[in-house]
């Protein structure tokens, strides 16, 4: 076979180009080289709304998420009402895709709907639980790898023992609302990977730290106490403007969780740009070098399951709205560019998922 001549290739109409898949491999195809896998998070919307980025999803990645479609106040939006309609168009995409899915999230202080902020108390607390996790959890029973069973639960500023967050849940059972919460899961749904899912865990600095210090003590007082946690979930929602990226720190961290028998996933990586000069280039090579640091102290620990990313182009963030830089110009927080081509980043993921874990 011949290759196009590059005049070919100047003729051949650019939209073709622009749509077709690239054809090396994609991340989960070099994730999985070790026994590792590589997704995003997706938005229900972009199923209709953006076919090019279903090719690109499908091409670079193992396992998706649903960014918001499996949260209560989408699930249960009136009291007894469940709605898997958002959840369950992206499981039947993930499924004619060959693509796994997480779970996110059943417990979580944000994206509660109403009616459960005004009932939830100590005298309802427990049924209201129990009650939603066997709903959903057996809904979904045996279809899903993962569930985050409780997310972001950490805030030691708050006061609670544990470093708990002050969250309805906390003040309306106690820190055993965790036990809870993971004994149902396992229950309704004992195949699905049970993990706790946390932020703000990536840098040498002291608030960070102490998130690190008092999650590994909350994690290892819930082995031995029997609830079954089987893993973490790293969010990385990485900055590139952080100086007190210490690889060491993070190194010991996930050993610590290893050394508890825990599995680890990092669940939500992205790297914000904000404090960095608005040229192309300069970004996304900061942002690139800024992953790659990070993942290469992490991804060596053989308890890593495998990566996701907050997205996957740079099309679509959270972070423009939650962190919008002064120049107005969008981030490139993603490994794919607005025009789902691969960047810097894409390549820093590539080559740290390539690197065999350690023995
Ligand atoms: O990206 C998500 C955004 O679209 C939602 O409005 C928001 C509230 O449900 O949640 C965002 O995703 C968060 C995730 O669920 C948990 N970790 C932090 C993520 C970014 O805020």
């Amino acid at each position: 076979m011949s290759l196009p001549t590059r005049r070919a290739l100047l003729a051949a109409p650019a939209l073709a180009l622009a749509a077709a898949a690239p054809a090396a491999p994609g991340l989960q195809a070099r994730a999985s080289r070790h026994g590792r896998f590589y997704g995003s998070a997706l938005n229900v919307d972009a199923l209709a709304a953006d076919p090019a980025l279903l090719v690109h999803i499908r091409q670079e990645c193992g396992i998706l998420v649903g960014e918001y479609s499996f949260k209560w106040a989408e699930l249960e939006p009136q009291p007894g009402v469940f709605d898997y309609a958002k959840a369950e168009e992206l499981m039947a995409f993930a499924a004619r895709s060959g693509l796994r899915m997480r779970g996110h999230t059943l417990i979580w202080h944000e994206a509660m709907p109403q009616w459960l902020q005004e009932q939830l108390s100590p005298a309802t607390g427990e049924t209201l639980m129990r009650r939603y996790i066997g709903t959903v959890a057996g809904h979904f029973r045996g279809r899903l790898a993962h569930w985050d069973v409780v997310n972001e639960p950490m805030h030691p500023e708050d006061g609670p023992p544990f470093g708990l967050r002050d969250t309805p849940w906390l003040r309306a059972l106690g820190p055993g609302y965790l036990d809870l919460a993971f004994h149902s899961c396992a229950e309704a749904d004992p195949g699905a990977l049970r993990v706790l899912n946390e932020f703000g865990i990536d840098y040498a600095i002291d608030w960070q730290e102490r998130r690190r210090v008092k999650l590994l003590e909350l994690l290892a007082h819930l082995r031995a106490h029997g609830v079954p946690v089987q893993a973490v979930g790293m969010q990385a929602h990485l900055d590139a403007a952080e100086r007190a990226l210490d690889q060491k720190v993070l190194e010991r961290f996930v050993a610590d969780l290893a050394g508890l028998g825990l599995k680890v996933i990092v669940t939500e990586l992205d790297v914000r740009d904000d404090g960095l000069p608005a040229d192309i280039a300069v970004r996304d090579a900061a942002v690139a070098a800024h992953a790659r640091a990070w993942l290469d102290a992490v991804l060596p620990n053989p308890a890593v399951l495998g990566v996701l990313t907050w997205g996957l182009s740079d099309r679509h963030s959270w972070l423009d709205a939650r962190f919008p830089r002064r120049d107005g110009l969008p981030q490139r927080p993603l490994p794919l560019d607005a025009q789902l081509r691969r960047k810097p980043l894409w390549a820093a993921i590539a080559a740290s998922l390539e690197q065999p874990p350690a023995p």
